[in-house]
């Protein structure tokens, strides 16, 4: 297998074929969100009837309603309306355009934190709540990564609270024909990243990925203990973890917002994977999180499936909000 060394641990360029597949993936799992309430914007900014008071109220509704915040609402429909104002817009058409301008500018705002750029192993470490989609969003990521662009992957079965949390892993890292470290059920969170790091330098891996057990982002403990996590993998290799992925499922809505303030303040998240699009009218909560933490989001889960995964695209994205 030929493999190819890129700058970043997997942000290695797609093809024009891959890029399109991967947006028709997109529009199809923002499906439900554009048939819902992303519809109903597309409607009432589709005619060339006059902008009115009432349209600005409506717009503010849907996209509270689509989970995209108040905050985020109330900024985006102010941004969007002073632009109405400073070209004197009439037509509630022109003002659609502007309004997506505003929403691709929300995500292409977002800075990532400079990561060791060249750093090898790369380590990832993954993290959210329970059943976010994490285990699963590992192994698309082992797969893409291994399969698309010839790296070495190691997977670390860093979750080792819930009961075949181990096995389901090792599971997927077989499907996607990449090794995992793991010691079980009930081990030691720490040794078993200790184990993968020696593993990963070993082998020399280009990308290690750090499973973590589920938490709630209320649980002081838990919380703590992820801290510890992230502790113990720098001071083991310096320079790591070099991404802190958030995973945030899509489905839950406004609570998706908390959690990710949360796991900002104790893991110090630099990417976010949403999940479960294609299960959800509410692709608001994408804008929502990207602008409450001020982080890009990395990726889409579009499906249960190896492949069902996409690279986050702004302009796709509200592209097929509004298609
Ligand atoms: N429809 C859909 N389902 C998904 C997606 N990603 C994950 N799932 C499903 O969500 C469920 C939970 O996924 P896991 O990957 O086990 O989630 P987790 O965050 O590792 O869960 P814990 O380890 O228990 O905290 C599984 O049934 C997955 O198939 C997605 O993008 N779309
Ligand atoms: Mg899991």
């Amino acid at each position: 297998m030929f493999r190819r060394l890129f700058g970043r641990g997997q942000d290695a360029p797609r093809t024009e074929e891959e890029a399109q597949v991967e947006e028709q993936q997109v529009a199809q799992s923002l499906e439900k969100s554009r048939q819902g309430i992303f519809g109903r914007i597309t409607q009432l900014f589709a005619t060339d009837a006059p902008i009115t008071e009432e349209l600005w109220d409506e717009l503010e509704e849907a996209l509270i309603q689509g989970d995209v915040g108040l905050e985020t609402t109330q900024y985006l429909v102010n941004r969007t309306r002073d632009r109405v104002n400073r070209y004197g817009t009439k037509r509630a058409s022109e003002a659609r355009e502007m309004l997506k301008a505003e929403m691709v500018r929300i995500f292409q705002d977002q800075v990532k934190p400079a990561a060791a750029a060249t750093a090898l192993p790369f380590v990832i470490l993954v993290v959210g709540v329970n059943g976010a989609g994490k285990t699963t969003l590992i192994a698309k990521l082992a797969h893409r990564m291994r399969h698309r662009f010839g790296k070495r992957v190691l997977l670390a079965a860093g979750d080792t609270f819930r009961a075949a949390a181990t096995e389901q892993l090792e599971t997927w890292a077989e499907r996607a024909g990449v090794p995992c470290v793991s010691l079980g059920q009930g081990s030691d969170a720490a040794a078993v990243v200790y184990k993968a790091i020696d593993a990963a330098l070993e082998q020399q891996v280009d990308v290690l990925i750090i499973d973590t057990a589920g938490r709630l982002q209320a649980k002081f403990n838990l919380m703590q203990e992820l801290e510890k996590i992230k502790l113990i993998i720098g001071r083991k290799l310096p320079g790591a973890p070099h991404e802190v992925l958030l995973v945030i499922d899509a489905t839950t809505g406004q609570n998706g917002v908390l959690q990710a303030k949360a796991f900002m303040k104790s893991a110090g998240i630099t990417d976010v994977a949403v999940t479960k699009m294609d299960g959800t009218a509410k692709g608001g909560i994408a804008f929502a999180v990207a602008q409450d933490i001020e982080r890009p989001i990395r990726y889409i889960g579009t499906g249960e499936k190896m492949d069902d995964l996409a690279l986050f695209d702004a302009q796709t994205f509200v592209e097929a909000l509004f298609a």
